[in-house]
């Protein structure tokens, strides 16, 4: 079974960071940067992190075609594995980073792990989604009917599913529902042990899957 977990490393410090992406690196099928770290270190930090495992950055853009662009070339100069765009910008913005992120994977935002406007457009914002040309959607994985809903409707696009653990979804059920990753923050790196944590819940989709 391939990697399933995306870690989403939400801390300001630097050696932190680093020194969580280097223990947990290779058990991770990437590690997503969010606003925190960045706005702490800066961009560059995306290069020191790909040391250890591809590194998405979740910046869910959200502006004009021009600002996107210049937002996605920077993130892909430094590296990146993949970016988080939102969607309900519409075609031109979210085509636009297509656009400019070259061969990065595009993931656009759907749905989300709490309840938001998005709900009512879910289905327009895949159609958009497939239209302006992503890699994949992000969508929650503690919300049953919406990740179901996003299933039926992505195609072959990939689905990354955050809301495990500390927001209350279940890592089995989301994966078990379309989610193809899972993306978890807090109950890893807030965890006595991140590695074992990390092991833990590969083990019990390993152990759910195979039966
Ligand atoms: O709908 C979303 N919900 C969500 O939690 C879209 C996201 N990108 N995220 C991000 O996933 C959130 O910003 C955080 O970085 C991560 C979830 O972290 P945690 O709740 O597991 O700590």
């Amino acid at each position: 079974m391939d990697n399933k977990i995306i870690f989403a490393l939400d801390v300001y410090n630097y050696d932190t960071a680093i020194e969580l992406a280097k223990n947990v690196g290779d058990k991770v099928f990437a590690i997503k940067v969010n606003w925190p770290v960045i706005l702490e270190n800066g961009i560059k930090i995306v290069r020191d992190l790909s040391k250890y495992s591809s590194v998405i950055c979740d910046f869910k853009l959200a502006d004009i075609d021009n600002t996107v662009s210049l937002i996605t070339e920077k993130v892909r100069e430094h590296g990146a594995y993949g970016i988080i765009s939102h969607s309900f910008t519409g075609l031109n913005s979210l085509k636009a980073v297509v656009k400019s992120a070259k061969e990065m994977k595009v993931f656009s935002v759907v749905s989300m792990s709490q309840e938001s406007y998005l709900d009512n457009i879910t289905e327009e914002l895949i159609n958009t989604s497939k239209e302006a040309g992503v890699y994949g959607l992000v969508a929650p994985g503690n919300r049953p009917y919406y990740l179901k809903k996003v299933k039926e409707l992505s195609g072959d696009l990939k689905i990354i599913s955050p809301g495990v653990g500390a927001q209350g979804g279940n890592i089995t059920e989301a994966i078990l529902l379309g989610a193809d990753y899972v993306i978890i923050g807090r109950s890893i790196y807030n965890s006595p042990d991140p590695e074992k944590t990390i092991d833990n819940y590969a083990d019990s989709i390993n152990n759910k899957l195979n039966k």
